[in-house]
């Protein structure tokens, strides 16, 4: 029996952060979330989430924008349609619109949410299969503040909920922020990773002499260092270090990928379902990426539980991750939409089981904290 697709709802949620989370771009109090309710005519309901950060600071999508484009624009294209064919559906939306990458991921997820519920299946078998039931995620330490950020690096290693933590730096001076990473890592000790996002905050030049500095206070990775579109500088930054790489703003999608991988670029790429217009496009970037002998890192947009979910689905089923996850958005929340939040333990999360996502919403929360 087919179904088809009958009404797509948009919400934005606001959620407050637990505290300041500050990045070389944007000073995050809440974080704003677009709720795809997409229904479908055998009563089947999909979820997903379109969420960015720091309004237009991060990329081209805000989460108005993006309300807006699904409303007018993308969600009318498949009204009417079959929901069981996700390929024909992303292809009808890759035609009506150019980009807008974030809102044609939370309509991919909400697709395969249905289809999964329709199915009896997780999206992660939908995609092919789970390969791991637990996954590694790290810890963003971002209060701007250096004896803050150690107590509460050192309290989640107490409590096993992370040992791996990446350092927002950037918006200081390199003195300023070598002393604040260096210090947090002699603090830290030798059993846990330390890595930093500059979220493109240098040129070449001051990339070169700051890592030189970070490489040897014993940080791990380096991500972004440099403008998105320096692909080369990327490049030659990989070749010229020891410690690795890790391309975020500079690898949207697959064909960034190519791009990144032609100019000689080794270290890692941070996938996310948010730049690669949807769980299906991150991994066509994954498996670029294994077959060019890059190092995958599960990324995140600092979405909810909604986004962060369907993200874990697609990681779980690649081979381990070399740089594990940052899968934490909804542990940066005060609050959560849904019934279930994730369960992390051990340093990591549980994948959900589904069917779908394996998410139910709770409604009281969600009218609470819509717009
Ligand atoms: C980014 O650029 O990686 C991921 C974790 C975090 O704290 O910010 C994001 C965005
Ligand atoms: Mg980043």
């Amino acid at each position: 029996m087919s179904s088809q697709i009958q009404s797509i709802e948009t919400l934005l949620v606001d959620l407050p952060t637990i505290r300041p989370h500050k990045l070389s771009m944007a000073t995050m109090a809440t974080q704003t979330m677009v709720i795809v309710r997409l229904h479908c005519s055998d009563g089947i309901e999909g979820l997903g989430e379109a969420t960015t950060i720091g309004g237009l600071s991060y990329g081209p999508e805000s989460p108005e924008s993006m309300k807006v484009n699904i409303d007018t624009w993308l969600g009318p294209v498949l009204l009417g349609e079959d929901a069981a064919n996700i390929n024909a559906l992303m292809a009808k939306l890759s035609k009506v619109a150019q980009g807008n990458a974030i809102a044609k991921s939370a309509l991919e997820t909400a697709l395969l949410d249905a289809q999964g519920k329709r199915l009896g299946v997780s999206v992660a078998t939908l995609l092919g299969g789970a390969q791991h039931t637990h996954l590694p995620v790290l810890w963003t330490l971002a209060s701007g503040d250096t004896e803050r950020d150690i107590e509460e690096a050192q309290r989640l290693v107490d409590e096993r909920r992370h040992r791996d933590f990446k350092l927002k730096i950037g918006l200081r001076s390199v003195d300023q922020d070598v002393r604040h990473v260096a210090a947090i890592k002699a603090a830290l000790g030798d059993n846990v990773s330390v890595r930093v996002d500059v979220n493109q905050a240098w040129d070449e030049n001051t990339a070169v002499r700051a890592i030189s500095a970070l490489q040897e206070a014993g940080v791990e990775l380096i991500e972004q260092p440099i403008p998105a579109r320096e692909h080369a500088g990327m490049a030659r930054l990989s070749r010229r270090f020891e410690v690795a790489m890790l391309a975020d703003e500079g690898v949207q999608d697959s064909t960034d990928g190519l791009t990144l991988i032609s100019q000689g670029f080794s270290g890692a790429f941070a996938l996310k379902i948010a730049k690669s217009g949807g769980p299906r496009g991150a991994l066509r970037l994954a498996q670029m990426a294994q077959t060019a002998g890059i190092g995958l890192y599960g990324g995140t947009m600092l979405e909810g539980t909604i986004g962060s979910v369907a993200a874990l689905h697609a990681w779980a089923t690649l081979p381990a991750m070399a740089w594990g996850t940052e899968m934490f958005g909804p542990l940066l929340l005060t609050d959560d939409i849904v019934a279930r939040p994730l369960k992390f333990a051990e340093f990591g999360v549980e994948l959900p089981t589904g069917p779908g996502l394996g998410v139910e919403i709770d409604e009281d929360r969600l009218k609470e904290f819509a717009r």
